[in-house]
C-alpha cells in the first residue's frame, strides 16, 4: 500500500519535529542536569529534598516522617595511596545511605592530599567534601618517648608476629584515633562522625538522628577480643586512672562489657572501630581528654601498640553510662575478615546482600556480643 504524499510529508514533518526535540532534549540533559530533572520531574535525577522519603523506620521497627539532619559528618583518614579503596568505600555510602541524607565528608591526611585524590574523591557526591591536614604534633611520635624502648618493642613484636607490630605508621594512626582526630579544626563543627564502611544493606534510616535523637554516645555493630600482646599494661593503665579520678567514672557504666570479674581484669573486649557512629563531643569532653592524657603519659601506644578500638571502647564504657552505647543490629557491614549481617525482618527491609545465617559474628565463638547483651538484662 502506498503512503499517499501529504501523508507522507506530515510524517516527515513529525520525525524531524521528533529529532530536533530529542537533540534539544538530549543536549540540556548532559550538558545541565536541572532542565533534565525539569524536562522529567518524575525522573530519579538528585534534586535538593525530593529524594527524602517520607517515611523512615527506627530500629525499633517503628516508622517516622524526617525532614532534618544530624549535625554530623562522615570522617575518613586516609593516604594518597589508599584511593581506590576510598573510593569503593565511598561508592557504597552513597549508594546505600548517604545520596538520600547528603552528610558531608570530611578527609584527614598528615600529608597534603593530591589533586587527583581531591578531584575522584569529590566527583562521588554531591555533598560537602572537605580536606584537612593533620598537625605534625597530633600524628608523630612525641619527643619524650624513649626511641630505644619503642625500637626494642617494635622489634620483639615483629618477631613475634603480632599484626602491625613493626609498624610506627600504625601506632601514630592508632594514637591519632584514640586522642586527636576530634580535635581536628575541620570537625570542630560537627557533634557525631562515622568512618568508612562497606555496606551489605540499604540504610533507610539515619543513624545519626537516631543517635542525637537517643542522646547516644557510641555505636557499633562488631564486638570481639583485642590480641593480649598489644595491650600488656593497658588496664593497669586503666586502673590507675580510675583510682585517681573516681568521679570521672561513670555511674551506672558499661564495665560488666569490659571485665568479667568486676574490674580487676580486663576481658580484652572492644568495639571495632573501623566501624563506629560516636560523639565527638564526648571525646571533647574532659573525662574523656584526661583519660586520653594519662593512657598517653604511660606511653604504651609506642612501647606496646595500644590500638584506638580498646581505648574508645574502655573510656566510652566506662565514663559514659551504660545505656549511651548501641548496638546497630540493622546495619550490614563487613571488615576483613568479620562480618555483622542482620537477621530476618531487618534483612528484608535492608535489602541485604549478606548471608545473616552462614556468615554473622554476633554469636560467633570469637564476638564479645554476649557481653554487651549482657548490660542490658
Ligand atoms: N594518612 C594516613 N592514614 C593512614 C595511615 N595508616 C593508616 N591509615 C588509614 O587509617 C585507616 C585504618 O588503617 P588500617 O591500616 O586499615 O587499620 P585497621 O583497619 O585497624 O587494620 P586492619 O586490621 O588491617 O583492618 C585506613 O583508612 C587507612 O587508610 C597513615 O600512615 N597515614
Ligand atoms: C541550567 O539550566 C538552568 C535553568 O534553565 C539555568 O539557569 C542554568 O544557567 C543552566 N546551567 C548551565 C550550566 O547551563
Ligand atoms: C516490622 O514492620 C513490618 C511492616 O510495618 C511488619 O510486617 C513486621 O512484622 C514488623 N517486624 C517486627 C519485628 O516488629
Ligand atoms: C554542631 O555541634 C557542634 C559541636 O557540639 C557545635 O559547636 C555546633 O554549634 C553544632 N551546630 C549546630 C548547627 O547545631
Amino acid at each position: 500500500m502506498m503512503i499517499k504524499p501529504w501523508r507522507y510529508l506530515i510524517l516527515v514533518l513529525l520525525t524531524l519535529l521528533g529529532l530536533h526535540f530529542a537533540l534539544t532534549v538530549s543536549h540540556e540533559a548532559y550538558g545541565n542536569a536541572t532542565s533534565f530533572s525539569r524536562l522529567f520531574p518524575t525522573s530519579k535525577t538528585p534534586s535538593s529534598q525530593s529524594e527524602i522519603p517520607e517515611q523512615y523506620h527506627w530500629p525499633d521497627n517503628t516508622t517516622f516522617v524526617l525532614d532534618r539532619r544530624a549535625n554530623a559528618t562522615m570522617v575518613m583518614l586516609a593516604r594518597n595511596g589508599d584511593l581506590q579503596g576510598v573510593v569503593r568505600s565511598i561508592k557504597q555510602m552513597e549508594d546505600r545511605f548517604n545520596k538520600r541524607f547528603r552528610y558531608p565528608y570530611v578527609f584527614l591526611n598528615d600529608e597534603l592530599f593530591t589533586d587527583q585524590f581531591k578531584e575522584r574523591v569529590t566527583e562521588l557526591t554531591d555533598a560537602p567534601v572537605e580536606f584537612g591536614l593533620i598537625p605534625s604534633e597530633h600524628w608523630h611520635q612525641p619527643e619524650w618517648i624513649d626511641e630505644e624502648k619503642a625500637s626494642a618493642a617494635r622489634e620483639a613484636m615483629e618477631k613475634n608476629n603480632v599484626i602491625y607490630g613493626g609498624s610506627l605508621p600504625y601506632r601514630n594512626m592508632c594514637r591519632f584515633n584514640s586522642g586527636f582526630f576530634f580535635r581536628h579544626e575541620l570537625l570542630a563543627k560537627y557533634k557525631y562522625y562515622w568512618p568508612d564502611v562497606t555496606f551489605f544493606c540499604d540504610l533507610d534510616f539515619d543513624p545519626f538522628i537516631f543517635m542525637q535523637d537517643h542522646d547516644k554516645v557510641y555505636g557499633f555493630t562488631i564486638a570481639l577480643p583485642e590480641y593480649g600482646e598489644t595491650i600488656e599494661t593497658l588496664w593497669k593503665t586503666v586502673r590507675e586512672f580510675m583510682e585517681q579520678n573516681p568521679d570521672f567514672v561513670a555511674p551506672n557504666n558499661g564495665m560488666g562489657f569490659l571485665s568479667d570479674d568486676g574490674g580487676l581484669n580486663y576481658n580484652r573486649c572492644h568495639f571495632w572501630s573501623n566501624f563506629e557512629i560516636a560523639s565527638l563531643d564526648f571525646w571533647r569532653s574532659e573525662p574523656y581528654m584526661k583519660f586520653f592524657d594519662h593512657l598517653d603519659n604511660a606511653g604504651g601506644f609506642y612501647y606496646e601498640r595500644w590500638g584506638d578500638a580498646p581505648v574508645h571502647s574502655i573510656g566510652a564504657a566506662l565514663l559514659a553510662p551504660k545505656d549511651k552505647l548501641h548496638f546497630f543490629r540493622e546495619i550490614g557491614y563487613r571488615h576483613e575478615p568479620f562480618q555483622h549481617c542482620p537477621m530476618s525482618e531487618a534483612h528484608r527491609r535492608g535489602k541485604c546482600w549478606c548471608d545473616s545465617q552462614m556468615d554473622n559474628f554476633d554469636y560467633h565463638w570469637y564476638s564479645c556480643l554476649p557481653k554487651y547483651d549482657r548490660l542490658l538484662e
